[in-house]
């Protein structure tokens, strides 16, 4: 029962951050008043009135890179509600207005990574001069324990003494839901089905697994799919 009810407090904990924007003042306003709150802007940022359809009145301004001067040309935002759980990986999707000011390839995008390390988990480049719309979704299986995944809207680089802008709108990260650890088939549930699959990739059956269906079948963690996968499912839901 104590086992139920920690099942139950964890899929609670979960549900919350489920379907809603993980990002603050997505829109670069407050009121109809421009705003940079909760954004950290490395190089120079303003907001300015100048919105797509549906998204307000202003948008972030956001001057690029330069090698030889400030770089990189981002803002961050942090992403508390997204972090490392050792048996759950978030399915996120990613999307914003973007539109490049000049004509230059500045490789300007949005992303999700760790500002710090500059690696990126996902990411979608525009170098489009109209307001454009990205989105891309995605299951986060590289999620790493202790890191600090934040949004990242990157406004591109020049090099020599130019400059170029990009401007953002409607930033949204959302987990749309999680899997967990066992669920090698991804229908939401751990049963006999998910067992029999881990049962014929130990038994060799299947050769050539998805990433997914490696992090799944590996439900210890350890990063080999074999018998000790198996008995935390007969001895976990099962059981109950
Ligand atoms: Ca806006
Ligand atoms: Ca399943
Ligand atoms: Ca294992």
């Amino acid at each position: 029962m104590k086992r139920l009810l920690n099942i139950l407090t964890g899929t609670l904990v979960l549900s919350l951050a489920l379907s809603q924007n993980l990002v603050l003042n997505p829109g670069f306003e407050n009121e109809s008043l421009p705003s940079l709150d909760n954004w950290e802007v490395n190089c120079f940022a303003e907001s300015v009135q100048d919105a797509p359809a549906g998204e307000g009145d202003w948008s972030l301004r956001l001057e690029s890179g330069n090698y030889q001067g400030c770089f990189p040309g981002q803002a961050t935002q942090l992403l508390p509600e997204l972090h490392y759980v050792s048996d759950h990986v978030p399915v996120v999707s990613l999307a914003g207005w973007i539109k490049v000011e000049e004509n230059i390839p500045l490789l300007s995008g949005i992303g999700i990574g760790d500002p710090v390390s500059g690696d990126l988990l996902m990411s979608i480049p525009s170098d489009a001069i109209e307001w454009t719309y990205v989105e891309a979704v995605d299951t986060l299986l590289n999620l790493s324990p202790g890191t600090g995944y934040h949004a990242i809207l990157d406004a591109g680089a020049i090099g020599g003494p130019g400059v170029g802008h990009t401007r953002f709108d409607g930033i949204s990260v959302i987990i749309t839901q999680f899997f967990q650890k066992g669920d090698v088939n991804a229908d939401g549930n751990i049963n006999i089905i998910d067992i029999v699959a881990i049962v014929s990739i130990i038994l060799g059956f299947q050769e050539i697994l998805s990433p997914y269906e490696l992090w799944a079948g590996d439900v210890n963690a350890d990063g080999d799919i074999n018998i000790l996968d198996i008995i935390p499912l007969v001895i976990g839901p099962f059981k109950e």
